[in-house]
C-alpha cells in the first residue's frame, strides 16, 4: 500500500509551484540585459549618495538642511530598492490570469519597485514642496496620494485572480496620480512664484512631471500590463527613467539649494506663510 503524508501533499502539490528565492536570483542574473539595469542603478545611487553627502557638507540653513535630507533619502532608498531585486528577495514569477497576453505563463515582477516607490517618491515630493514653499495640506494631500499611487500601483502587479481587476488597480492609482500632477502643476507652480524660487521649480517640475508620466506607459506596455515590451527592456525603461528622475533631479536641486542658501534661509518659516490662503503674519 502506498501511504500519502503531508510532506509527499506538500512535495507534489505547493513545491513544483514555488520558484526558490536561489532561483528566481539566477534567472535574474541569467538574464544579463535584465541585471544591467539593476547593477547600473546601484553603481549610481551609491556615487549619488556620496556626492550629495559631499556637496551639502556646509549648508546651515534649517530648511536647506531638510531639503538635503529628503534629497539624500533618494538614492539610500533606490540602492536598497535595486538591492532587494538583484538578489531576488522581492521578485516573483506570478502566474498571469486569462485575458492577459502571457496568460497561465509565469511572468517575472519586480514588485519590489512598486513597494520601494512609495517611499523615494514622497521624498522627492517633500524636496520640490520645500523648495515651492508649500503648504502643510498641500504637501501632506501629494505625500498621501503619491503613497496610494505606489501601493495600488503595486496591488495592479500582484493580482493575479483578475486581469480584469489589475486594470481596475491600475486606474486607481492613475487617479491618485492625478492629484500628484495637480498639485505639482496648478498649486505649488504658483506657491514657488511668491517663493522666489519660480525658475529652478519650473525646471525640476517639467523633468518631473514629463519622467513620471513614463511609468505608467511602461507599465502598461510591459510585461505585466499589455505585454507588448518584454521584461528586460522594461527593467532598462524603469531604470532610466529612475537616472534622470532621481540622481540627475536630485543633483540639480542640491546644486541650485547650494548656491541659493541665502533665498531658501529667507523663504517664510514654516510650512505655509509664503502660499496664498496660508495664515497671515501678526502684526506685532
Ligand atoms: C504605476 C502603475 C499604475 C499607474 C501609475 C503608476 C505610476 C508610477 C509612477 C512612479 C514613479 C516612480 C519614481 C521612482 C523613483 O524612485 C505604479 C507604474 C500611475 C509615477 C519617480
Amino acid at each position: 500500500m502506498i501511504e500519502t503524508t503531508a510532506a509527499d501533499v506538500l512535495a507534489s502539490r505547493v513545491v513544483p509551484l514555488e520558484i526558490t528565492q536561489a532561483e528566481v536570483f539566477q534567472a535574474v542574473q541569467a538574464d544579463s540585459l535584465l541585471s544591467a539595469s539593476l547593477w547600473i542603478n546601484i553603481a549610481l545611487a551609491g556615487l549619488s549618495i556620496l556626492l550629495f553627502v559631499y556637496m551639502g557638507r556646509n549648508v546651515e540653513d534649517s530648511r536647506a538642511q531638510l531639503i538635503f535630507v529628503a534629497a539624500l533619502m533618494v538614492p539610500l532608498v533606490s540602492i536598497s530598492s535595486y538591492t532587494g531585486l538583484v538578489s531576488g528577495l522581492t521578485v516573483s514569477f506570478l502566474e498571469m490570469p486569462p485575458g492577459h497576453a502571457l496568460a497561465g505563463q509565469e511572468v517575472l515582477t519586480p514588485w519590489g519597485r512598486y513597494l520601494t516607490w512609495a517611499l523615494s517618491t514622497p521624498m522627492i515630493l517633500i524636496a520640490l514642496g520645500l523648495l515651492a514653499g508649500t503648504n502643510m495640506s498641500k504637501l501632506f494631500t501629494i505625500v498621501v496620494a503619491d503613497i496610494g499611487m505606489c501601493v495600488t500601483g503595486l496591488a495592479a502587479a500582484l493580482t493575479t485572480s483578475s486581469y480584469l481587476l489589475r486594470w481596475v488597480w491600475y486606474g486607481i492609482s492613475c487617479a491618485f496620480f492625478v492629484v500628484v500632477l495637480y498639485i505639482l502643476l496648478a498649486e505649488w507652480a504658483q506657491d514657488a512664484e511668491v517663493a522666489g524660487t519660480a525658475e529652478i521649480f519650473n525646471t525640476l517640475k517639467l523633468l518631473t512631471v514629463v519622467l513620471w508620466l513614463g511609468y505608467p506607459i511602461f507599465w502598461a506596455l510591459g510585461a505585466e500590463g499589455l505585454a507588448v515590451l518584454d521584461v528586460a527592456i522594461t527593467s532598462w525603461a524603469y531604470s532610466g527613467m529612475d537616472i534622470i528622475a532621481k540622481y540627475v533631479f536630485a543633483f540639480l536641486l542640491l546644486r541650485w539649494v547650494v548656491d541659493n542658501e541665502r533665498t531658501v534661509a529667507d523663504m517664510a518659516s514654516g510650512l505655509g506663510s509664503a502660499s496664498r490662503g496660508g495664515a497671515a503674519p501678526a502684526d506685532d
